[in-house]
Protein backbone atom coordinates (compact mmCIF):
# COMPACT_ATOMS: atom_id res chain seq x y z
CA UNK A 1 0.00 0.00 0.00
CA UNK A 2 2.92 2.58 0.94
CA UNK A 3 4.11 1.40 -2.77
CA UNK A 4 1.08 2.77 -4.16
CA UNK A 5 0.85 5.76 -2.69
CA UNK A 6 4.53 6.73 -3.68
CA UNK A 7 3.46 5.67 -7.48
CA UNK A 8 0.11 7.71 -7.13
CA UNK A 9 2.57 10.95 -5.38
CA UNK A 10 5.09 10.04 -8.01
CA UNK A 11 2.62 9.99 -11.27
CA UNK A 12 0.98 13.13 -9.95
CA UNK A 13 3.51 15.46 -9.06
CA UNK A 14 5.58 14.40 -12.58
CA UNK A 15 2.68 15.08 -14.13
CA UNK A 16 1.93 18.91 -12.54
CA UNK A 17 5.79 19.44 -13.33
CA UNK A 18 4.85 19.36 -17.10
CA UNK A 19 1.69 21.18 -17.38
CA UNK A 20 1.32 24.11 -19.54
CA UNK A 21 -2.10 25.08 -18.93
CA UNK A 22 -4.63 26.31 -16.05
CA UNK A 23 -7.53 24.02 -17.35
CA UNK A 24 -5.36 20.86 -17.15
CA UNK A 25 -4.76 21.78 -13.56
CA UNK A 26 -8.12 20.83 -12.56
CA UNK A 27 -8.33 17.67 -14.58
CA UNK A 28 -5.29 16.69 -12.31
CA UNK A 29 -7.01 18.01 -9.03
CA UNK A 30 -10.20 15.90 -10.00
CA UNK A 31 -8.16 12.83 -11.31
CA UNK A 32 -5.58 12.18 -8.11
CA UNK A 33 -7.90 14.23 -5.56
CA UNK A 34 -11.50 14.17 -6.02
CA UNK A 35 -14.04 12.32 -4.53
CA UNK A 36 -13.49 8.96 -7.41
CA UNK A 37 -9.75 10.45 -7.54
CA UNK A 38 -6.59 7.48 -6.92
CA UNK A 39 -5.51 9.17 -3.40
CA UNK A 40 -9.05 8.41 -2.24
CA UNK A 41 -9.83 5.26 -3.86
CA UNK A 42 -6.61 4.02 -1.64
CA UNK A 43 -7.81 5.12 1.47
CA UNK A 44 -10.84 3.37 1.15
CA UNK A 45 -8.84 0.28 1.42
CA UNK A 46 -7.40 1.15 4.65
CA UNK A 47 -10.21 -0.40 6.27
CA UNK A 48 -8.27 -3.80 5.38
CA UNK A 49 -5.43 -2.74 7.36
CA UNK A 50 -3.90 -3.94 10.59
CA UNK A 51 -4.28 -1.55 13.58
CA UNK A 52 -0.64 -1.09 13.70
CA UNK A 53 -0.13 0.17 10.16
CA UNK A 54 -3.49 1.87 9.82
CA UNK A 55 -2.10 5.19 11.37
CA UNK A 56 1.34 5.11 9.37
CA UNK A 57 -0.43 4.89 6.16
CA UNK A 58 -2.63 7.25 7.15
CA UNK A 59 -0.30 9.78 7.94
CA UNK A 60 1.61 8.71 4.43
CA UNK A 61 -1.26 9.30 2.79
CA UNK A 62 -2.30 12.73 4.35
CA UNK A 63 1.28 14.42 3.48
CA UNK A 64 0.87 12.85 0.15
CA UNK A 65 -2.26 15.09 0.08
CA UNK A 66 -0.73 17.76 1.28
CA UNK A 67 2.03 17.85 -1.25
CA UNK A 68 0.09 17.45 -3.99
CA UNK A 69 -2.32 19.87 -2.83
CA UNK A 70 0.81 22.67 -2.43
CA UNK A 71 2.19 21.62 -5.72
CA UNK A 72 -0.73 22.16 -7.19
CA UNK A 73 -1.00 25.61 -5.79
CA UNK A 74 2.54 25.99 -6.76
CA UNK A 75 1.82 25.30 -10.29
CA UNK A 76 -1.41 27.61 -10.88
CA UNK A 77 0.80 31.09 -9.47
CA UNK A 78 3.03 30.50 -11.88
CA UNK A 79 0.89 29.84 -14.67
CA UNK A 80 -0.99 32.62 -13.80
CA UNK A 81 2.10 34.91 -13.57
CA UNK A 82 3.15 33.22 -16.94
CA UNK A 83 -0.16 33.90 -18.25
CA UNK A 84 -0.21 37.83 -17.18
CA UNK A 85 3.85 37.99 -18.72
CA UNK A 86 2.61 37.13 -21.99
CA UNK A 87 -0.17 38.97 -21.85
CA UNK A 88 1.64 42.28 -20.93
CA UNK A 89 4.29 41.39 -23.98
CA UNK A 90 1.63 41.06 -25.89
CA UNK A 91 0.21 44.38 -25.50
CA UNK A 92 3.25 46.70 -24.51
CA UNK A 93 2.69 50.39 -25.85
CA UNK A 94 5.35 52.44 -27.02
CA UNK A 95 4.12 55.70 -25.01
CA UNK A 96 7.24 57.66 -27.12
CA UNK A 97 5.86 57.00 -30.58
CA UNK A 98 4.43 59.69 -32.26
CA UNK A 99 0.67 59.90 -32.89
CA UNK A 100 -1.29 59.12 -35.97
CA UNK A 101 -2.60 62.40 -37.43
CA UNK A 102 -5.70 62.80 -37.85
CA UNK A 103 -7.57 63.75 -41.20
CA UNK A 104 -10.15 67.04 -40.07
CA UNK A 105 -12.36 68.14 -43.06
CA UNK A 106 -12.61 71.72 -43.24
CA UNK A 107 -15.36 74.49 -44.17
CA UNK A 108 -16.39 74.87 -48.03
CA UNK A 109 -15.36 78.46 -48.67
CA UNK A 110 -19.08 79.03 -49.80
CA UNK A 111 -20.34 78.19 -46.28
CA UNK A 112 -17.67 80.57 -44.95
CA UNK A 113 -18.60 83.82 -46.30
CA UNK A 114 -22.67 82.67 -45.73
CA UNK A 115 -21.80 82.32 -42.26
CA UNK A 116 -19.97 86.01 -42.06
CA UNK A 117 -22.28 87.27 -43.86
CA UNK A 118 -25.28 85.49 -41.75
CA UNK A 119 -23.34 86.80 -38.77
CA UNK A 120 -23.02 90.14 -39.87
CA UNK A 121 -27.07 90.56 -40.62
CA UNK A 122 -27.93 88.71 -37.55
CA UNK A 123 -25.65 91.58 -35.70
CA UNK A 124 -27.85 94.22 -36.95
CA UNK A 125 -31.31 92.22 -35.32
CA UNK A 126 -32.17 90.88 -38.93
CA UNK A 127 -33.67 87.27 -38.59
CA UNK A 128 -33.44 84.34 -40.89
CA UNK A 129 -35.90 82.96 -43.44
CA UNK A 130 -36.36 80.66 -45.29
CA UNK A 131 -38.76 79.12 -48.60
CA UNK A 132 -39.29 76.27 -51.19
CA UNK A 133 -37.19 75.90 -54.09
CA UNK A 134 -39.88 75.38 -55.95
CA UNK A 135 -42.20 78.31 -56.49
CA UNK A 136 -45.23 78.98 -58.17
CA UNK A 137 -45.84 81.79 -61.19
CA UNK A 138 -47.18 84.09 -58.65
CA UNK A 139 -44.72 84.08 -55.91
CA UNK A 140 -41.52 83.57 -58.49
CA UNK A 141 -42.79 86.91 -60.63
CA UNK A 142 -45.73 88.16 -60.60
CA UNK A 143 -46.40 89.40 -56.66
CA UNK A 144 -42.53 90.98 -57.65
CA UNK A 145 -44.11 93.36 -60.00
CA UNK A 146 -42.12 91.51 -62.66
CA UNK A 147 -44.81 91.82 -65.61
CA UNK A 148 -45.83 89.19 -67.95
CA UNK A 149 -43.46 90.12 -70.70
CA UNK A 150 -40.30 90.71 -68.61
CA UNK A 151 -37.53 88.90 -70.12
CA UNK A 152 -36.64 87.18 -66.98
CA UNK A 153 -39.47 85.50 -67.47
CA UNK A 154 -37.85 83.71 -70.73
CA UNK A 155 -37.83 79.88 -71.30
CA UNK A 156 -34.01 80.57 -71.61
CA UNK A 157 -33.50 82.06 -68.12
CA UNK A 158 -36.19 79.51 -65.70
CA UNK A 159 -37.07 75.97 -65.27
CA UNK A 160 -40.14 75.78 -65.84
CA UNK A 161 -41.66 72.32 -64.02
CA UNK A 162 -45.18 73.30 -65.77
CA UNK A 163 -47.12 76.09 -66.16
CA UNK A 164 -47.51 76.95 -62.87
CA UNK A 165 -44.25 75.57 -60.98
CA UNK A 166 -40.87 76.39 -61.70
CA UNK A 167 -37.73 76.47 -60.06
CA UNK A 168 -37.20 79.63 -58.29
CA UNK A 169 -34.77 81.92 -59.91
CA UNK A 170 -34.03 84.09 -56.76
CA UNK A 171 -34.74 83.97 -53.39
CA UNK A 172 -37.11 86.93 -53.19
CA UNK A 173 -40.63 84.84 -53.16
CA UNK A 174 -38.97 83.90 -49.33
CA UNK A 175 -39.79 88.09 -48.72
CA UNK A 176 -43.42 87.91 -50.48
CA UNK A 177 -44.50 85.07 -48.06
CA UNK A 178 -42.83 87.24 -44.58
CA UNK A 179 -44.59 90.00 -46.05
CA UNK A 180 -47.96 88.50 -46.26
CA UNK A 181 -47.89 86.72 -42.87
CA UNK A 182 -45.72 89.32 -41.20
CA UNK A 183 -47.17 92.26 -39.69
CA UNK A 184 -43.97 95.17 -39.77
CA UNK A 185 -41.57 96.14 -38.96
CA UNK A 186 -39.84 92.81 -40.97
CA UNK A 187 -36.13 92.86 -40.73
CA UNK A 188 -35.09 89.28 -42.56
CA UNK A 189 -32.46 87.93 -44.54
CA UNK A 190 -33.01 84.75 -46.66
CA UNK A 191 -30.12 82.98 -47.93
CA UNK A 192 -30.79 80.24 -50.46
CA UNK A 193 -30.06 78.45 -53.67
CA UNK A 194 -31.68 79.69 -56.76
CA UNK A 195 -32.09 78.35 -59.89
CA UNK A 196 -31.18 79.88 -63.72
CA UNK A 197 -30.90 78.09 -67.00
CA UNK A 198 -27.26 79.33 -67.83
CA UNK A 199 -24.72 77.40 -69.62
CA UNK A 200 -21.88 76.30 -67.39
CA UNK A 201 -18.45 78.58 -67.49
CA UNK A 202 -16.01 79.99 -65.35
CA UNK A 203 -18.22 82.79 -63.97
CA UNK A 204 -22.45 81.38 -64.73
CA UNK A 205 -23.78 78.39 -63.03
CA UNK A 206 -27.63 77.20 -63.47
CA UNK A 207 -27.39 76.71 -59.37
CA UNK A 208 -26.36 79.37 -57.36
CA UNK A 209 -26.59 80.53 -54.51
CA UNK A 210 -28.04 83.95 -52.70
CA UNK A 211 -28.81 85.93 -50.10
CA UNK A 212 -31.30 88.59 -49.91
CA UNK A 213 -31.90 90.99 -47.74
CA UNK A 214 -35.61 92.64 -46.89
CA UNK A 215 -36.24 95.42 -44.19
CA UNK A 216 -40.32 96.98 -44.11
CA UNK A 217 -40.89 99.47 -41.55
CA UNK A 218 -42.45 103.08 -40.85
CA UNK A 219 -40.42 105.69 -42.04
CA UNK A 220 -37.39 103.56 -43.99
CA UNK A 221 -35.66 105.47 -46.81
CA UNK A 222 -32.83 105.21 -48.93
CA UNK A 223 -30.35 106.58 -46.48
CA UNK A 224 -31.31 103.75 -44.08
CA UNK A 225 -30.37 101.19 -47.28
CA UNK A 226 -27.31 103.29 -47.81
CA UNK A 227 -26.16 102.96 -44.22
CA UNK A 228 -26.90 99.65 -43.69
CA UNK A 229 -25.25 98.48 -46.93
CA UNK A 230 -21.89 100.07 -46.57
CA UNK A 231 -21.95 98.92 -42.88
CA UNK A 232 -22.36 95.57 -44.54
CA UNK A 233 -19.34 96.18 -46.82
CA UNK A 234 -17.25 97.36 -44.44
CA UNK A 235 -17.56 94.18 -41.55
CA UNK A 236 -17.22 92.05 -44.83
CA UNK A 237 -14.34 93.72 -46.93
CA UNK A 238 -12.36 95.84 -43.96
CA UNK A 239 -12.76 99.11 -42.46
CA UNK A 240 -10.90 100.30 -45.53
CA UNK A 241 -13.23 99.39 -48.55
CA UNK A 242 -15.25 102.34 -50.52
CA UNK A 243 -18.54 101.69 -51.48
CA UNK A 244 -20.70 103.38 -54.18
CA UNK A 245 -24.01 102.98 -55.52
CA UNK A 246 -24.89 103.32 -59.27
CA UNK A 247 -28.79 104.12 -60.41
CA UNK A 248 -30.22 100.43 -61.87
CA UNK A 249 -33.53 99.31 -62.89
CA UNK A 250 -35.22 96.24 -60.83
CA UNK A 251 -39.11 95.71 -61.35
CA UNK A 252 -39.57 95.14 -57.88
CA UNK A 253 -37.77 98.53 -56.27
CA UNK A 254 -38.54 101.87 -57.14
CA UNK A 255 -35.77 103.21 -57.19
CA UNK A 256 -32.84 101.03 -57.67
CA UNK A 257 -29.08 100.99 -57.15
CA UNK A 258 -26.12 98.15 -57.79
CA UNK A 259 -23.58 98.87 -54.98
CA UNK A 260 -19.87 98.57 -56.07
CA UNK A 261 -17.48 97.91 -53.41
CA UNK A 262 -13.62 99.47 -53.72
CA UNK A 263 -11.50 96.28 -55.74
CA UNK A 264 -10.63 93.94 -53.00
CA UNK A 265 -7.30 92.97 -54.78
CA UNK A 266 -5.93 96.58 -55.82
CA UNK A 267 -7.54 98.92 -53.24
CA UNK A 268 -9.04 101.08 -55.69
CA UNK A 269 -5.59 101.75 -58.18
CA UNK A 270 -7.46 99.48 -61.16
CA UNK A 271 -6.15 96.06 -61.81
CA UNK A 272 -6.64 93.19 -64.07
CA UNK A 273 -9.27 91.80 -62.22
CA UNK A 274 -11.45 95.01 -61.79
CA UNK A 275 -10.90 95.69 -65.42
CA UNK A 276 -9.18 98.75 -64.59
CA UNK A 277 -12.25 100.49 -63.05
CA UNK A 278 -11.00 100.27 -59.25
CA UNK A 279 -14.56 98.75 -58.44
CA UNK A 280 -16.71 95.66 -58.20
CA UNK A 281 -20.33 95.26 -58.32
CA UNK A 282 -21.21 92.84 -55.32
CA UNK A 283 -25.15 93.51 -55.06
CA UNK A 284 -28.22 95.31 -56.10
CA UNK A 285 -30.90 97.32 -53.96
CA UNK A 286 -33.21 98.97 -53.84
CA UNK A 287 -36.75 100.81 -52.14
CA UNK A 288 -39.60 98.07 -52.23
CA UNK A 289 -41.89 98.98 -55.08
CA UNK A 290 -45.20 100.29 -53.60
CA UNK A 291 -46.76 98.03 -55.89
CA UNK A 292 -45.10 94.60 -54.10
CA UNK A 293 -45.49 96.04 -50.82
CA UNK A 294 -49.37 96.26 -51.85
CA UNK A 295 -49.93 92.64 -53.24
CA UNK A 296 -48.17 91.18 -50.22
CA UNK A 297 -50.92 93.35 -47.77
CA UNK A 298 -48.60 96.00 -46.46
CA UNK A 299 -50.36 99.62 -47.37
CA UNK A 300 -47.18 101.68 -49.04
CA UNK A 301 -48.65 105.15 -47.55
CA UNK A 302 -48.16 104.00 -44.16
CA UNK A 303 -44.77 101.34 -44.32
CA UNK A 304 -41.81 101.78 -46.99
CA UNK A 305 -38.53 99.16 -47.11
CA UNK A 306 -35.70 98.48 -48.77
CA UNK A 307 -34.37 95.35 -50.22
CA UNK A 308 -31.19 94.06 -51.50
CA UNK A 309 -29.78 90.58 -53.24
CA UNK A 310 -26.45 89.35 -53.82
CA UNK A 311 -24.85 86.13 -55.25
CA UNK A 312 -22.69 84.51 -53.02
CA UNK A 313 -19.99 82.74 -55.71
CA UNK A 314 -19.26 85.71 -56.64
CA UNK A 315 -18.97 87.23 -53.32
CA UNK A 316 -16.80 83.85 -52.40
CA UNK A 317 -14.44 84.57 -55.71
CA UNK A 318 -13.59 88.37 -55.32
CA UNK A 319 -13.00 87.78 -51.48
CA UNK A 320 -10.81 84.25 -51.86
CA UNK A 321 -9.53 85.06 -55.27
CA UNK A 322 -11.30 82.33 -57.09
CA UNK A 323 -11.41 82.57 -60.91
CA UNK A 324 -13.33 79.69 -61.61
CA UNK A 325 -16.68 79.35 -60.12
CA UNK A 326 -17.00 75.60 -60.94
CA UNK A 327 -14.51 74.92 -58.28
CA UNK A 328 -17.39 75.29 -55.84
CA UNK A 329 -19.12 72.05 -56.83
CA UNK A 330 -15.54 69.68 -57.81
CA UNK A 331 -15.12 68.58 -54.33
CA UNK A 332 -10.81 68.97 -55.47
CA UNK A 333 -9.27 68.46 -52.07
CA UNK A 334 -6.15 70.51 -53.06
CA UNK A 335 -8.59 73.25 -53.87
CA UNK A 336 -10.87 72.45 -50.35
CA UNK A 337 -7.47 72.30 -48.59
CA UNK A 338 -6.80 75.79 -49.22
CA UNK A 339 -9.61 77.35 -46.69
C1 LIG B 1 -32.27 92.25 -55.62
C2 LIG B 1 -32.10 93.60 -55.91
C3 LIG B 1 -33.05 94.51 -55.46
C4 LIG B 1 -35.43 92.24 -53.72
C5 LIG B 1 -36.68 92.80 -53.64
C6 LIG B 1 -37.42 91.98 -52.84
C7 LIG B 1 -38.82 92.12 -52.43
F1 LIG B 1 -39.35 90.93 -52.16
F2 LIG B 1 -38.88 92.84 -51.35
F3 LIG B 1 -39.50 92.70 -53.38
N1 LIG B 1 -36.64 90.99 -52.49
N2 LIG B 1 -35.42 91.15 -53.01
C8 LIG B 1 -34.27 92.72 -54.46
C9 LIG B 1 -34.12 94.05 -54.71
C10 LIG B 1 -33.34 91.82 -54.90
O1 LIG B 1 -31.39 91.27 -56.03
C11 LIG B 1 -30.37 91.61 -56.89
Amino acid sequence: MKEKLQNIRNQAISLLNDVKELKALDEIRVEYLGKKGQLTQVLRGMKDLSPEERPIIGQLANEIRDEIEQKLEEVKNLLILKEQEKKLKEEVIDVTMPGRKRKTGGRHPMNLVLNEIVEIFLGMGYKIAEGPEIETDYYNFEALNIPKDHPARDEQDTFYINQEFMLRTATSPIQVRVMEKQKPPVRIICPGKVYRSDAVDATHSPVFHQIEGLVVDKNITFADLKGVLEVFAKELFGEKVNVRFRPHFFPFTEPSAEMDVSCVVCGGKGCNVCKGSGWTEILGCGMVHPNVLRMAGIDPEEYTGFAFGMGLERLAMSKYGIKDLRLFVENDIRFLKQF
